[in-house]
């Protein structure tokens, strides 16, 4: 495994940032999660453009371009020889003083590491998730405003360790006036009369490159997709649930917090943009292997 740090490629024995790294100390600094498929990057230049907003908005400067970092994300890809696999990339605000003062860190430090996925059982795709609410509410727009997708992931955790002693793999986060922002590491959809029904990103949630690409989906099957406050009242009388992420997928919820959704099976609308996201995946993106990058973009 060769691991990206900062210009230079290491074994995975080498591969150390300092203990001073404020990332370490302090959570400061950014990260994305980016898939590929069949040699392909899905939605790399979303994923990277993400990234530097998130570091824009912790005033924290990548030191290479949207364009840098995705060749950099396709190179540490190629020299894994990846077809399908997870990549996770990181900016962390670099190594400094034992202080909490960013200024005392003089480079930001930018890993990538490209590496085979765990994915989720097939069984959840055919039967769907049990999950659960977290007490643990999402942070305040003006505390860790959850659009940073942020190295201080603690908000999620302590939700992710409620779902676990729940026996869920998944939990819904509120926001603090109660309305659903989204769940630890995905987002969430509802059918509710016939719209597809997601919250608003003001609820709270990340602005998720998967509930993108379904949302597009979603209206291309000529489907109503709203964008509104829902309550946990609005999911347990929903007919269909499912949740999105980059790991996830598009993955369908039958049971919360006890409340059997609609019959209890993953529902039409869902197994659709399973499906049609499934697909798309698989047939789009941009090419990791040099020769077939020139091809698409010679549109050979
Ligand atoms: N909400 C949060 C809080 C996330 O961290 C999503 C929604 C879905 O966003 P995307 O852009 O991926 O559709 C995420 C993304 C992991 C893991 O290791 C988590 C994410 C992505 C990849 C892996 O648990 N979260």
């Amino acid at each position: 495994m060769k691991i990206y740090i900062n210009g230079e490629f290491y074994d995975r024995e080498n591969a150390k940032i300092s203990v001073f790294d404020h990332g370490l100390l302090y959570g400061d600094g950014v990260f994305e999660g980016i898939r590929a498929y069949s040699g392909r990057i899905f939605r790399l230049r979303e994923h990277v453009e993400r990234l530097f907003k998130s570091a824009k908005a912790i005033l924290l400067t990548i030191p290479l371009s949207v364009d840098e970092m995705c060749e950099v994300v396709r190179l540490t890809c190629a020299a894994n020889d990846i077809k399908d696999g997870y990549i996770r990339l990181l900016v962390t605000r670099g190594k400094g003083s034992l202080s909490l003062d960013p200024g005392s860190c003089k480079r930001a430090s930018v890993i990538v590491i490209a590496s085979g996925i765990r994915l989720y059982p097939q069984e959840y795709y055919e039967k769907g998730l049990t999950i659960v609410t977290a007490s643990t509410m999402r942070n305040l727009q003006n505390a860790i405003n959850p659009a940073i997708k942020s190295l201080n992931y603690l908000n999620n955790i302590l939700a992710k360790i409620e779902a676990g002693i729940a026996g869920c793999e998944e939990a819904i986060m509120l926001n603090s006036e109660g309305f659903i922002a989204e769940c630890t590491g995905d987002n969430l959809f509802i059918m509710s009369e016939g719209n597809l029904c997601t919250p608003p990103l003001a609820a709270g949630a990340l602005y998720g490159i998967t509930r993108n690409v379904v949302m597009e989906l979603a209206r291309s099957e000529r489907l109503e997709v709203v964008e509104k406050n829902l309550s946990r009242y609005d999911v347990f009388v929903a007919d269909e649930c499912f949740l999105t992420g980059t790991g996830a997928e598009v993955v369908p919820v039958v049971k919360v917090d006890e409340r059997v959704i609609g019959d209890g099976v993953p529902g039409p609308v869902t197994r659709k943009l399973v499906a049609d996201y499934h697909d798309l995946t698989r047939s789009t993106g941009d090419p990791i292997s040099r020769e077939e990058q020139r091809g698409s973009r010679d549109g050979v």
